[in-house]
């Protein structure tokens, strides 16, 4: 099944700007999932994503079940490891750290998740992941022992994200990390999506709807909001 990914094609070739909502099952109970899926059926997400840095895998599969019997939105996965694979959801963003140079993120995880995902039929989608500085450490850089590239390097970033599509990456992810102080800088969002034909996925420390729409007009086919969403349910409305 290729639709996911299609579907994200399609909508940038139609400029309809998408927003992924992430949420982390560590902070996530079951029984508040009801309340949560409400208010996410009511926002303009277009897309669930779950995953987390450090999050164990435990009850992933149930947590999907529960919010596929409420809501229509494709579910992908975003993985910190490959313990937080699940065959419940559609698909899977396969990430390949490119900013950090630990070989754990670059290869050695995704070799460990082949035989897991070969029992499943979620969607694969390679995902080129760029950590960009943020003004303070964040559970990404902590959790995969790599340090963001510099922000106020476009440059760098943009050829860090075109190495990412010509080594066959189908999305490109600039991360500014969870509750960053700092998103990533529009200049660069900018910067990037000029360079790259893939689609640009931003997130990280975005919690205004100005935010939102500032990524977008610098070039962001898809925002992930995760902290403001999380703190506010009301955030969108
Ligand atoms: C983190 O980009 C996402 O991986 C979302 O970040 O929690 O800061 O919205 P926030």
């Amino acid at each position: 099944m290729e639709n996911n990914y299609t579907n994200i094609l399609e909508a940038k070739s139609r400029n309809q700007k998408l927003v992924a909502l992430l949420l982390d099952p560590d902070k996530l109970a079951n029984d508040s999932v009801a309340a949560l899926v409400l208010k996410i059926n009511q926002s303009p997400a277009t897309h669930i994503f779950i995953g987390g840095s450090s999050f164990d895998g435990t009850h992933l599969d149930e947590l999907i079940v529960l919010l596929k019997q409420k809501t229509s939105l494709p579910i992908l996965l975003f993985p910190g490891n490959p313990t937080q694979i699940s065959a419940e959801a559609d698909g899977i963003l396969f990430l390949q750290l490119l900013s950090g140079r630990n070989p754990d993120y670059l290869i050695e995880y995704q070799i460990e998740a082949v035989p897991i995902l070969e029992k499943t039929n979620l969607e694969i989608i390679s995902t080129g992941y760029i950590l960009i500085e943020s003004g303070s450490e964040t559970a990404v850089e902590r959790v995969s022992k790599t340090k963001p590239l510099d922000r106020n390097n476009a440059d760098y970033v943009s050829q860090t994200a075109k190495a990412g599509e010509i080594i066959g990456n189908r999305l490109i992810y600039l991360e500014a990390g969870s509750g960053a102080l700092n998103a990533v800088p529009l200049e660069m969002i900018t910067v990037v999506s000029k360079r790259i034909s893939v689609p640009l996925i931003v997130g990280g420390g975005i919690r205004s709807k100005k935010g939102i729409d500032d990524a977008f007009n610098a070039g962001a086919d898809m925002v992930v909001i995760g902290t403001a969403f999380e703190n506010d349910l009301n955030f969108f409305d």
